[in-house]
């Protein structure tokens, strides 16, 4: 049984995914980042970062409880433990490695940050971190449409956990500023992978998780977002 902490972002809907996918056994526990619970004594314990994901595989080597923080190293140890979507052999392997890197180090932030300054920030305010931003996630795309044009998938012949990582970050492309009609590639690609039942039972699970989202305060945005009296000193 893996205790899975969770809420609906698109670095934890990557976690749904591949528990789906692998179909292994697991518990929810809401960790409600827009109340502040990421900061709760006990929830420090398993991820010092005070981000979600993370799990606790009750069953983890050699028998005993293990604790994975980080949804790229989350990805890496469900697929060696399951044995699935991530490449035997050296060279696929590290292909894969690879195009799962560029979503944790590239997509992951730069489309976070956009989606911040998009929803958080009027333009008027900021608008070159705007177009910083903006810039950045079209030349992501851009990196993207052109292997998915040569790669039947992003980590190479198989679906692999580098799709698992990429696709939540792409659901959203059209409030990102990027359609999607004249990128067949990643159209082929989303639609081929929206389309699976892992990924429809996933989504129905995130679909009806409530959060503080959209009642937050501005207390609790200044927390979430290390802003105000809640900035790194
Ligand atoms: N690099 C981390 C990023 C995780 C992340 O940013 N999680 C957000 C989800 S909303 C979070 O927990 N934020 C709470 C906070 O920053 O206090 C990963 O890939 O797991």
């Amino acid at each position: 049984m893996i205790d899975f902490y969770a809420l609906t972002s698109p670095n934890v809907q990557k976690i749904y995914i591949i528990l789906e996918e692998c179909g292994l056994p697991y518990t929810e526990h809401f960790i409600d980042v827009w109340k502040g619970e990421q900061y709760s004594p006990a929830y420090l314990k398993i991820n010092p970062n005070n981000k979600i994901p993370a799990i606790v595989d009750r069953e983890g080597p050699g028998g005993k409880p293990y604790t994975v923080f980080e949804s790229g190293a989350i990805l890496m140890y469900l697929a060696e433990k399951s044995g699935r979507l991530m490449p035997k052999d050296t060279a696929a392997r590290y292909e894969t490695i690879q195009w799962l890197m560029i979503q944790l180090t590239g997509v992951g932030p730069m489309f976070g940050q956009l989606t911040h300054f998009k929803l958080f920030v009027p333009k008027s305010v900021d608008s070159y971190a705007h177009d910083r931003y903006q810039s950045e996630v079209k030349r992501l795309y851009g990196v993207l449409e052109k292997r998915l044009g040569e790669s039947p998938w992003l980590g190479g012949k198989e679906y692999s956990i580098a799709d698992i990582a990429t696709f939540p970050w792409t659901r959203n492309h059209d409030a990102q500023g990027v359609s999607f009609t004249d990128k067949p590639n990643l159209t082929r690609w989303f639609d081929v992978i929206a389309a699976r039942p892992a990924v429809k039972a996933a989504l129905a699970k995130i679909a009806v998780i409530k959060s503080n989202r959209e009642t937050a305060s501005d207390e609790q945005k200044d927390q979430f977002f290390g802003r105000g009296k809640y900035a790194a000193a």
